[in-house]
Parts: C-alpha cells; sequence; structure tokens
C-alpha cells in the first residue's frame, strides 16, 4: 500500500496520532494509498516550521524565490507522466485531460508567478511638492492554502505559488480525497533542496486539518477553494479574527446561445463546457440557454454529439468522461437527477450510472446527462451538481436570458455565443458574474482576475490581484 505522508519542516512523515484515511482510485473503487489522518497539533507543527522559515526565505529576495520554484517546476515537468498517471488514479479523470491540462498548468502555476514577482512593482503617490508616499508590500506572513478535489495539483500550486513568491511560507491541505500528486510534489520540493519550512502540507480531513489552519492564530491569511457551504463555515471562524481571505466557491454557470452566434464551434465548445472533467470544475457551463428559434436544432445536434461521448477507463486514451471522484459524490449526483426527474425533468441522454465491465465494475461513472422541461427556478436549475448534468433552457429575448443566467444565488462564470460584437459587450457587461467568456470556454490568461460574485465567493486570485492578496500594503508618507 502506498503512503501520502506530510511534508513539514522539509521532512515526509505521517501524522503525530499515527492515523491512516484510505485513498481510493475511483476508476474501479480499490482503495490504492493510505493518506496521513492528521490533526491539529499537526498543523501547529507546521505553523511553527513556516513561521521560523520566514524570515530566511524574504531574505532569499525575489530572484531567490524565483530560482527555487523554477527548479521545483522543472522536476514536475521532467516527471509529467508520473504526475499525470497518478492524477488519473486518484481523481478518476481521463490520463489525457491530466497529461494536457492539470499537470501542465500546474507547471506554468510555479512558473508564472515565479517570474511575475521578479516583473512586479508597486505604487507611489507623489502629493503635489508636498510629500512623496509609496506603498510598500510586504509578505503577510504564514498563510494558510486549502484546496479540493476537482483539479487537485492545478489548484493547489494556483494558491502556493503566489504565496510563496510574495514571500509567505505556508501551510497547505489538499483535498483527502485526492492528495497523491501532493506528495509527489513534496518530493520534487525535498530534491529540488527547497528551504525547509517554506511550503508545508498537512494531509488529512476536512474538518480537522482545514477547521485547525482555519483558526490557528498564527495565520493570518486563508486563500480556500471548495463548496459555497465550507466557505460559509472558514468565513464564520476566520472573520472575528480578522484574517485576510480568498474565497473560490461553487457555481451554477450559465451558457448563453444566440441564434447569430458560429454554431459548429458554439455545439463542440459547449459538450466540453458541460462534460470536461465529468462536469467537476466550477467554471463548467450546467445551464444552457438557448434563443428559441435555434432550441430544436442545438437539441437534435447537443444530444447527439453528447450521445457519442465515450464513458471508460481513464486510463484509455480514447475515453472522454472517466469516473466521478468518490462514491458519494457518484450517489449526490444521482440524487439530483431523480430530484429533476420529480420536478418534471425530462431526461434526453444519460441519467444513469455505467457500468462497465471486469476489472473497473466497481467504479464510479456516470453518463453524461441532458436534462430538459425545467424552469429557471426549480432546485435542479438553482443548486450546483457538480457532476455530467446539464439542463437545456429556451428563452425568447436578450433581457430574458440575462435575467435567467443572473437568477441564482452564484456567479462564478457566464458563457455567452453571439456574432453581434455590440451584443457581446451589452450583455457580458450585464451579467453578474466574475469571468465572461465570449465564443470560448476556459481560456485563461493567468495575470486577469479570477473569482465570483455572490455566493461564489470573495476576493479575486491570478496575476497581480494574487499577489496583493498575500501581501498588506503600507502606505509610507514621506514630507518633502
Ligand atoms: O468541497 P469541500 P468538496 C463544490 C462542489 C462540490 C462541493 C463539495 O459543489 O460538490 O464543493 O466538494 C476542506 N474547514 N466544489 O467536498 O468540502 C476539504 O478537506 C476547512 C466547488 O471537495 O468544500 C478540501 O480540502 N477546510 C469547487 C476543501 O476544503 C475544510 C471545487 C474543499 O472541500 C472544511 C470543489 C472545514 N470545515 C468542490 N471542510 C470549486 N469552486 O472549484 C472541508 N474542508
Amino acid at each position: 500500500m502506498e503512503q501520502v505522508l506530510n511534508y513539514i519542516q522539509g521532512d515526509l512523515r505521517p501524522a503525530l496520532g499515527q492515523g491512516w484515511l484510505d485513498g481510493h482510485a475511483p476508476a474501479d473503487g480499490s482503495v490504492f494509498a493510505h493518506i496521513a489522518d492528521s490533526g491539529a497539533e499537526d498543523v501547529d507543527l507546521a505553523v511553527k516550521a513556516a513561521t521560523s522559515a520566514l524570515t530566511g526565505w524574504i531574505a532569499m529576495g525575489r530572484q531567490g524565490r524565483h530560482d527555487a520554484l523554477m527548479h521545483v517546476a522543472a522536476l514536475v515537468e521532467r516527471d509529467l507522466e508520473l504526475f499525470a498517471q497518478a492524477e488519473s488514479r486518484d481523481n478518476g479523470k481521463p490520463v489525457s485531460l491530466a497529461r494536457e491540462v492539470d499537470i501542465p498548468r500546474a507547471i506554468s502555476n510555479l512558473r508564472f508567478f515565479a517570474t511575475a514577482i521578479l516583473h512586479w512593482s508597486s505604487e507611489a503617490h507623489i502629493t503635489d511638492d508636498v510629500a512623496v508616499n509609496y506603498t510598500d508590500r510586504q509578505p503577510v506572513g504564514v498563510v494558510g492554502c486549502i484546496s479540493p478535489w476537482n483539479l487537485p495539483l492545478y489548484l493547489f500550486t494556483w494558491k502556493i505559488a503566489p504565496a510563496l513568491a510574495a514571500g509567505c511560507t505556508v501551510v497547505a491541505k489538499p483535498s483527502e480525497i485526492t492528495p497523491y500528486t501532493t506528495h509527489l510534489l513534496a518530493e520534487r520540493c525535498i530534491e529540488a533542496g527547497f528551504p525547509p519550512g517554506v511550503l508545508n502540507i498537512v494531509q488529512g480531513m476536512g474538518g480537522k486539518v482545514g477547521a485547525a489552519i482555519t483558526a490557528h492564530p498564527g495565520i493570518p491569511a486563508i486563500s480556500f477553494t471548495g463548496g459555497t457551504a465550507t466557505g460559509a463555515r472558514i468565513a464564520t471562524t476566520a472573520a472575528p479574527m480578522f484574517k485576510k481571505l480568498s474565497l473560490e466557491l461553487g457555481g451554477k454557470n450559465a451558457v448563453l446561445v444566440f441564434s447569430d452566434c458560429d454554431f459548429e464551434r458554439m455545439v463542440a465548445e459547449t459538450v466540453r463546457s458541460s462534460f470536461s472533467n465529468q462536469g467537476q470544475i466550477c467554471l463548467c457551463g450546467s445551464r444552457i440557454l438557448v434563443e428559441r428559434s435555434m432550441y430544436e436544432r442545438f437539441r437534435e445536434t447537443f444530444v447527439a454529439r453528447v450521445q457519442k461521448l465515450r464513458v471508460g477507463d481513464p486510463a484509455d486514451a480514447s475515453t472522454d468522461i472517466g469516473a466521478v471522484v468518490s462514491e458519494a459524490h457518484m450517489q449526490k449526483v444521482l440524487g439530483h437527477i431523480e430530484l429533476a426527474k420529480e420536478e418534471g425533468g425530462r431526461i434526453l441522454c444519460g441519467g444513469e450510472r455505467v457500468e462497465l465491465d471486469g476489472a473497473l465494475a466497481e467504479g464510479w461513472y456516470l453518463a453524461p446527462t441532458v436534462i430538459e422541461g425545467l424552469g429557471p427556478a426549480c432546485r435542479t436549475n438553482q443548486e450546483e451538481i457538480f457532476g455530467p448534468v446539464v439542463t437545456i433552457q429556451p428563452f425568447d429575448s436578450e433581457e430574458e436570458a440575462v435575467a435567467m443566467a443572473n437568477g441564482t444565488v452564484y456567479g462564478l462564470a457566464s458563457v455567452v455565443w453571439t456574432s453581434d460584437g455590440s451584443r457581446m459587450h451589452r450583455v457580458a457587461r450585464q451579467l453578474k458574474s466574475g469571468i465572461v467568456w465570449v465564443n470560448c470556454w476556459m481560456l485563461r490568461d493567468l495575470r486577469t482576475p479570477f473569482g465570483g460574485m455572490k455566493q461564489s465567493g470573495v476576493g479575486r486570485e491570478g496575476g497581480e490581484e494574487a499577489l496583493r492578496f498575500f501581501t498588506e500594503a503600507k502606505n509610507i508618507c514621506i514630507k518633502i
């Protein structure tokens, strides 16, 4: 049995309490690893290590931190195939996706922020002939980074890279459901001679490790990605302690399809935005709104394409849809499909578990599911499902489409398909979401602000936004 250990003060070690959790392979339901089941005492050890490493890490300067991060990135790139296989086994995603998206983007995150810190500068404000003000941005200190299971190494590095580049030291917690590649990362940090204590990874349950990070008085800032309910719990603990908080939470993203769009491109991308990573990306479009004049054509073409997607072994290069992340999550998604039926939804395709043969018979597979016949206010169109399930709804006017898109408690991302240049801007500006993609999806530039409105989150990640989050701005005013 493989072991997923804590990485504290530069060493790999089991939890102080010696407890272990099971690590499952969604492809076949087997247990392949034991994960350190850590607690508050392990977090405390990690905070002590991070606190003593802080001064030395800052003293290494931007160039030193850049070099250290680039070294780790190079080792991950050297072992890209190993990381991709491991991510696929732990998460159930097709290995092709891990190879083409997850791991390359994790490497890009490390390199992007390692380089960004070299170019980053701060402001000066000249107060007439009276004074000079300049903004000094110093690292916040020891920060907590808590990440989810859907894009394990990708979202983990999205947080730790800017924190480390900015000069913070880190106590990080990956999801207990998909921790394996962070263990591999820790091994690469050791190989690279990364300074001990600068990055600490504490494995284990959210309610224990995550809660201990959130409540620890030695951690003044928390960056979290995960469910909205967990985000609310973290905010409840952190707010009275006046911690800085960055929360990237759930979504119920709308795709607005206008009849003047490029139909072929739109359908191909909408299949992708619906079902990539088994629909387990916070940016997936789960409510597809289609202008009525194109609705029938869209439905026929879209459903036919979705039915062609191959659900199968994540290790197989021809697989489009792998396994969902856990049995509990599969049951949750199936529960949402039952609810949709009770609400009067018609299942146009999918709607059930897929049972594969042989060694994969116990795996957690779901058929990509398209549902129609539900209004915007029902629970199916309001609650995040986070699986391979989308609804389609017709609309009659631009105003109605915008109102439907904005009509949930979430506001993470939206997608607009149109060829009308004026409409692109008009609609994009009215949508209440932190990200609007026009005629594309998941096209990412790491310099752009990333995050959600309403219950999709607080704060922004990405580029300078992330570097600002991990630093405290101090204005220094000098009288001339
Ligand atoms: O998230 P959780 P899960 C959404 C999606 C999904 C739901 C649950 O709707 O179905 O969240 O997913 C840690 N204090 N998203 O179970 O529980 C936990 O261990 C501190 C959206 O993964 O929020 C993990 O490391 N931390 C999303 C991380 O929080 C706690 C991506 C996320 O876990 C904690 C994934 C606590 N009390 C899921 N409880 C997105 N927006 O990208 C748990 N954790």
